[in-house]
């Protein structure tokens, strides 16, 4: 059996993971570290609840004693405890840094004493800040621009010094925008498709020409997992979809899935230090062997299905006080 310790597991990307490597592996043991913060939610993982080689533990990356106590039963750490919101990052960004570098430090301490078998620290494309033109490598300067992306600089900085310090088998991945099932609904694939189906405005931020580029977060996963059995000790992976995408397209898509009105778009005041493009050069990674399966049109529209099937699980979230808070600070129309 390979012992896994996941953090942040009852998030989005992090609930995926579990679902896809229980899916996917007979031999592996799960353990989920997750403090239950706003964005993590145990109806993420309620069809896996009973499954016997998945383990759930309710704590806190930064607690040290706990974390010590658990690295003892583990060979491999997947890391994707974070606070991950830009706009909240934005508003207070304190639990970024302790959460994001402070938590992620604790883990690598812990990992480094008990000798763990490999440690994949979960990176973000936002490291590199934003690109006109072209697309970033692994090689090229990081320029994170918010509290959020800065902190996960940090944290994707640390594992690499571990690496280089304490020779600890440490990989970073840094992926582009997910979307799939599961998503919180604070962010814009989530956040537009679930306000389209209850005919309430989509709040575009500037002029909705920024792009991203997406990719299905079951493809993630795979790309994750391929990397913890194939990437190199001390490397850093980009994963990207390959779909770059303007906020626009992405609304329009939406809105014409749902049959509603373009009168749902909103303009409103655009984000603080709001990044333009992202773009991530993939080549290291597809050398290794390894590429993206998901059509992204196909994947948007069953993660729209998904939306309108699953209800239950997004407008307990949507009513609650955390998106209250959300509503009124960030969404000044123009
Ligand atoms: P999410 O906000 O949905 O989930 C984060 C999870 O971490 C939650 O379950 C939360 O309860 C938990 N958590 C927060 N603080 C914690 C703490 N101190 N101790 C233990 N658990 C804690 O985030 P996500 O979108 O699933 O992102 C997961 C990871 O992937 C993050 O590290 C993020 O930076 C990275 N990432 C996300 C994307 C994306 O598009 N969502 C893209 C690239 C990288
Ligand atoms: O209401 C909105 N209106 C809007 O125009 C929201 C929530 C977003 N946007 C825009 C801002 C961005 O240009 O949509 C784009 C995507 O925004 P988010 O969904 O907040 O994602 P982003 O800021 O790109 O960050 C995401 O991708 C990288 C994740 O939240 C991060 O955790 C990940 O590291």
């Amino acid at each position: 059996m390979k012992r896994y310790l996941v953090t942040g597991g009852a998030g989005f990307i992090g609930s995926n993971y579990i679902r896809y490597m229980l899916k996917k592996h007979r031999d592996v043991e799960i353990i989920n570290l997750d403090k239950l913060t706003y964005a993590g939610n145990p109806d993420n993982l309620k069809d896996i609840q009973t499954d016997s080689r998945y383990k759930f533990i309710k704590g806190d990356i930064c607690d040290e004693v706990l974390v010590n106590k658990i690295m003892t039963e583990i060979d491999f750490v997947v890391n994707f405890a974070a606070e991950s919101h830009v706009d909240r990052s934005i508003g207070a960004p304190d639990d970024f840094i302790r959460t994001d570098v402070f938590g992620t430090f604790v883990l690598l301490e812990a990992a480094r004493t008990n000798k763990i078998e490999k440690f994949i620290q979960i990176s973000t494309d936002e490291v590199y800040g934003s690109i006109d033109k072209g697309s970033f490598t692994e090689n090229d300067p990081l320029m994170p621009s918010s509290p959020y992306s800065a902190s996960k600089t940090g944290a994707d900085r640390l594992a690499f010094s571990y690496f280089v310090t304490y020779d600890l088998p440490v990989i970073i991945t840094r992926c582009s925008n997910n979307f799939g099932p599961f998503h919180y609904p604070e962010k814009l694939i989530p956040l537009f498709v679930t306000n389209a189906i209850e005919n309430k405005n989509l709040p575009i931020y500037g002029d909705g020409k920024n792009v991203r580029d997406w990719i299905y977060v079951e493809d993630h996963c795979d790309g994750v997992d391929f990397v913890c059995q194939n990437g190199r000790l001390g490397e850093v992976y980009n994963i990207g979809g390959g779909n770059e995408r303007t906020n626009l397209e992405i609304t329009d898509r939406i809105l014409k899935k749902l049959e509603k009105p373009q009168s749902l778009m909103t303009f409103v005041k655009d984000r603080l230090g709001h990044d333009r493009r992202y773009s991530v050069d993939c080549s290291k990674i597809a050398d290794l062997g390894w590429k993206p399966k998901d059509n992204f049109e196909e994947a948007l529209d069953k993660t729209i299905s998904w939306f309108m099937e699953n209800n239950w699980w997004w407008k307990k979230l949507k009513n609650g006080e955390y998106m209250e808070y959300y509503k009124q600070q960030y969404k000044e129309v123009v």
